[in-house]
């Protein structure tokens, strides 16, 4: 087995970051957490890479943070600060759509690391565990921000508190992710999603998110008013005038922004 803690992949415009440490589910040291920051940094200076998948290696996802990681027990709030805030952040505000696919269980960051990517494809063999209650800790890597806004906070906080397991199917059912399907599927659905979204005008795809994210606390007209303001600047780029050359010349469109 390769020392790497993320292993890297590419196949055409989308590259593939798996956390690697199955022996302790690849939840993260620190380390991992800069292999990490590391790969998603080159993903993102490459301009041939139009989608990044995250993945874990074996048969877990990621179980967070690796308690057994003495040197970043000693400061927690230093490491959700430094570590996971960053992480967080560089992946809501990635240039290209960034897909979760995740093969097995994702607990604590693990699962926040998941919820936090743009589309999330699970196995249905996997799961998702709020488990910070069961330590003593709240929920991190966005989590507070993330579960109300993705479940409504009945189910957010129901989640939250008890840490109980969450399979896949029930994930998928109530809207905490986007897809779940059979484990034999879940590379070939996750690579063909990736290969449609790579595709795409990856910059509007880009702006999508972030423009949902922003409208989030403002009102009805402020939306509208951001939705003016993107939409110019989306017009302005070549994507625009290539999707409606395409169009009208019935061709399938090239797209280059990023
Ligand atoms: O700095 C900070 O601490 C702040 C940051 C906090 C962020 C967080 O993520 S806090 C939450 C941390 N994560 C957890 O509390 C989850 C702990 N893991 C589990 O509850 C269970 O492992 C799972 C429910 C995820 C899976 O259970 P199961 O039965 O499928 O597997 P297992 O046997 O428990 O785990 C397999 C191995 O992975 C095992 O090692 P062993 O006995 O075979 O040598 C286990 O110790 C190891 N492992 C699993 N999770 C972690 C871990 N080792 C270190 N850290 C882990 N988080």
């Amino acid at each position: 087995m390769s020392d790497a803690l993320i292993l890297t992949t590419t196949d055409g415009p989308v590259r593939t970051l798996t956390l690697n440490r199955p022996q302790a589910l690849n939840s993260f040291t620190g380390e991992m957490h800069t292999q990490l920051r590391g790969a998603l940094a080159q993903a993102a200076l490459d301009e041939a890479v139009r989608c990044v998948v995250i993945t874990g290696a074996g048969r877990g996802f990621c179980a967070g943070q690796d308690l057994a990681d003495t040197e970043l027990a000693a400061d927690v709030e230093d490491v959700v600060e430094r570590l996971y805030k960053p992480l967080a952040l560089t992946i809501r505000a990635f240039p290209v759509p960034v897909i979760a696919m995740v093969n097995g269980v994702a607990a604590g960051a693990g699962a926040n690391l998941a919820l936090g990517c743009d589309m999330v494809i699970a196995a249905r063999s996997a799961s998702f565990i709020q488990a910070f209650s069961k330590i003593g800790l709240i929920p991190d890597c966005g989590g507070t921000w993330l579960l109300p806004r993705l479940v409504g906070r009945a189910r957010a906080l129901g989640l939250a508190l008890t840490g109980d397991k969450l399979p896949a199917e029930e994930a998928e059912r109530i809207g905490l992710i986007w897809k779940c399907v059979d484990d034999a599927a879940l590379a070939d659905t996750t690579m063909a999603l990736a290969a449609k979204l790579a595709a795409m005008p990856v910059r509007a795809l880009a702006h999508t998110r972030q423009a949902m994210d922003s409208a989030l606390p403002m009102d009805y007209a402020a939306a509208l008013g951001q939705e003016a303001r993107v939409q110019g600047e989306m017009s302005r780029g070549a994507d625009f005038a290539e999707g409606v050359q395409a169009f009208f010349a019935k061709r399938p469109p090239v797209f280059k922004d990023r």
